[in-house]
């Protein structure tokens, strides 16, 4: 599981077609991507569905892995390694009751959410918002790097992908806090030049 350079992304966060970002993106060395077709302007239904099949396709043919973000009606359809969850989606037991062998990705931002998480059925932690993002509308309060380090030191054995605000001129600073990869979705999507971009990071 690498998620060094961990690509999140829908048609909502793409000012250009999704699968030339998504195809741009893994030729430039991103190791993973997140399906987030969420919040305004986003697609629904079966347009949702095919533009995953797109980018799915392109994920499976370049060996990138392909996760989803908690739409849990999308995991079998689309084949995904796994899912994506925050603490106000479906509960972590019952997603591992359901998928037993995907993988499972918990955002976490605080103590109580961590004590109040099955930590044992979880594969990876996103951490964050790390830096204030203007991405995602009902995104909480920065927790800093500290909550990174804060992680690995309870749980060093689990990987840690640092979420929120993080771009080309501060993603050293995340993986010098212990993170195991940094996900974005602006610093890629918003991008002039992708390829830089994915290089810089
Ligand atoms: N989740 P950008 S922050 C999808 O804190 C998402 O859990 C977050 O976008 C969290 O890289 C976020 O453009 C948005 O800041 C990340």
């Amino acid at each position: 599981m690498n998620l060094r350079k961990y690509l999140i992304m829908g048609s909502q966060n793409c000012d250009r077609d999704p699968v030339i970002i998504l195809e741009e993106a893994i030729n430039s060395g991103i190791t993973a991507f997140q399906f987030r077709e969420k919040g305004p302007g986003s697609l629904n239904g079966r347009d949702k569905l095919e533009l995953g099949r797109k980018l799915r396709s392109i994920c499976k043919r370049e060996n990138i892995l392909f996760l989803v973000n908690d739409d849990v009606s999308l995991v079998d359809p689309l084949e995904a390694d796994g899912i994506h969850v925050g603490q106000d989606d479906i509960s972590v037991v019952e997603l591992r009751r359901r998928f037993p062998d995907k993988l499972i990705g918990l955002s976490v931002s605080n103590d109580a959410e961590v004590a109040n998480s099955p930590i044992d059925r979880v594969d990876y932690f996103g951490a964050g918002p790390i830096f204030p993002t203007s991405t995602k509308h009902d995104a909480k309060s920065p927790v800093g790097l500290e909550w990174i380090e804060k992680l690995k030191k309870l749980y060093p054995n689990l990987p840690v992908v640092g979420i929120g605000g993080i771009n080309t001129r501060n993603a050293s600073s995340v993986m010098k806090s212990g993170a195991d990869g940094v996900a974005v979705i602006s610093a890629v999507t918003r991008a002039s030049n992708i390829k830089e971009a994915v290089e810089r990071l």
